[in-house]
């Protein structure tokens, strides 16, 4: 959509937790007036406190509240809003909402709903991609129709083969195949998970690529032909498709290959005529060829580690784009400099086959100084609900090296204090210092080969009331008068939180 430039005067958020509040932010320094929306379940969520003006839209359950594109299209309109950001999650993928958004007059701060609902469609993006010569993983041109044409495939192709819904994305409903005895229940599971998971039962067969690693570049195009990539992002680390920690500029890309991962991001968002910001999702396999995987056409959880190598303010681009501005950015003025690496901390418990831990947390105390980002939205006394994603935080570093970030990250997790609830915070120490991780030599099977779920006691802190109280009881014992016959040794408590510093 082509658009007289001229900045929104006001922009609703529709989103909760953290990313709402990084819009707001955004919105705030842009002097555009800001509309949060909140569910019965967040009335006491932070987001609200960073808006101009809030309003309730429905019940606790997403599907009657963040994802209900009538309520919010309408709340936007009688707010006076001229733009809707959707953040990420809920309907920030939604072509449906984007249409409906553009239907109403009012700007769906991203790409245009036929670029999502193209990109939605696997094997539709591969087919774009494939015309423009952007390299995909060998596989099937269309869904596929029979058991017997996937076992013909995956011949073609050779075992091990992966099944994939044509609706899907992110991982769910994919199944491996490593012969062709296989092929027969895999093929009708992989259906039926597609048709309940997307509505769609379509399903498409590509060639396995064993361990790789999960590349994507940042790209922000705008809406008169001019395209940028900021370079990439390492996503390796993560557990059933859920990240857990991703690192800008990944240590498996020299700048060869940086340069030609942008240029082929580019040409995917070009073919797929692509505005706003995306990210191109690569694989990276074991030889170091990469493939085209999917296009996210939203803002990501990990965008901070991009704009803290880059300089650049994600949202406030994608805000000008949908605006009407013109990038105002060139390729040659990106250079992205040192090292940002980011920990998504969940309410989930790394100890325990990382079940959600949800409930009142007691106490908190963020971690900050120089070069630390909290991308927070939490507090002291707030119940995190059961309704929506278990994401509390995410805590990001920079440094002029990767040693550097790493350093940096370990003593910012050291200073973080969470309790009442489990966190993936002792996950992130075990890896951070963990040596392969230091190295950069890991792929997507990280976790389940080498993180055994049991973080050493060294890592274990102790609660601050327990420590003071053990304090107290050390200072007694050991100032009491020796009984005659004893030897008169002290009781010398440690606190055990108290290690040397890693770097
Ligand atoms: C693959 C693959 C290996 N071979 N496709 C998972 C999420 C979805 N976006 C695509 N995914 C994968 N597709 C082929 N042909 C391995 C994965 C994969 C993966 C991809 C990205 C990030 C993490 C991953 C973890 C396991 C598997």
């Amino acid at each position: 959509m082509k658009r007289k430039p001229e900045l929104f005067k006001k922009v609703l958020v529709a989103n909760r937790g953290e990313i709402a509040v990084r819009v707001s932010r955004a919105l705030k320094e842009m002097g555009i007036e800001c509309v949060c929306v909140y569910s019965e379940a967040d009335r006491l969520s932070s987001h609200i406190a960073f808006a101009d003006e809030a309003y309730s839209i429905g019940p606790a359950p997403a599907t009657q509240s963040y994802l209900n594109i009538e309520r919010i299209i309408e709340t936007a309109k009688k707010s006076g809003c001229q733009a809707v950001h959707p953040g990420y999650g809920f309907l920030a993928e939604s072509h449906e909402f984007a249409r409906a958004c553009e239907d109403q007059g009012i700007v769906f701060i991203g790409p245009g709903s036929k670029s999502i609902e193209q990109m939605g469609f696997k094997t539709q993006a591969r087919k774009i991609m494939k015309g423009s010569g952007v390299p995909v993983i060998p596989g099937g041109e269309e869904p596929l129709s029979d058991e017997a044409e996937a076992i013909t495939l995956a011949e073609k192709f050779g075992y091990p083969v992966i099944i994939k819904a044509s609706a899907g994305g992110g991982g769910k409903g994919m199944r491996i195949v490593r012969a062709a005895g296989e092929m027969k229940s895999a093929f009708k599971t992989a259906r039926n998970e597609a048709e309940s998971a997307f509505g769609n039962p379509a399903i498409y067969i590509e060639k396995y690529i064993d361990r790789p690693r999960h590349i994507e570049v940042q790209i922000l195009a705008d809406n008169y032909g001019s395209m940028v990539y900021l370079g990439e992002r390492e996503c390796s680390i993560q557990r059933r498709y859920q990240k857990l920690i991703e690192e800008s500029p990944s240590p498996a890309i020299d700048a060869k290959k940086r340069k030609l991962l942008g240029e082929t991001a580019l040409k995917a968002a070009e073919a797929a005529g692509y505005r706003n910001a995306g990210t191109v999702e690569f694989i990276l396999d074991q030889s170091g060829r990469f493939y085209f995987l999917e296009v996210n056409t939203r803002l990501q959880v990990e965008h901070p580690v991009t704009e803290l190598t880059t300089g650049i303010d994600l949202v406030k681009e994608q805000i000008r784009i949908a605006s009407g501005f013109p990038l105002g950015i060139k390729q040659k003025d990106i250079k992205p400099e040192g090292s940002a690496i980011e920990c998504r901390i969940y309410a989930e418990d790394p100890s325990n086959d990382f079940l959600p831990s949800l409930g009142k947390i007691s106490r908190l105390r963020n971690p900050a100084g120089p070069w630390v980002r909290m991308e927070n939205y939490v507090y002291e006394g707030y119940d995190v609900p059961v309704y929506y994603d278990p994401l509390i935080a995410k805590l990001i570093t920079w440094g002029q090296t990767r040693p550097e970030a790493l350093a940096r990250m370990s003593r910012a997790l050291e200073e973080y204090v969470i309790e009442g609830i489990e966190t993936t915070i002792p996950f992130h120490i075990w890896v951070i210092r963990d040596e392969n991780f230091r190295k950069g030599d890991f792929s997507t099977s990280y976790i389940d080969e080498h993180y055994t779920g049991k973080p050493t006691d060294e890592h274990r802190k102790v609660p601050s009331d327990v420590a003071l109280i053990a304090a107290a009881i050390n200072r007694v014992e050991s100032t009491a008068v020796p009984k005659k016959g004893s030897t008169g040794t002290t009781n010398r408590w440690k606190d055990t939180s108290r290690r040397e510093g890693v770097s």
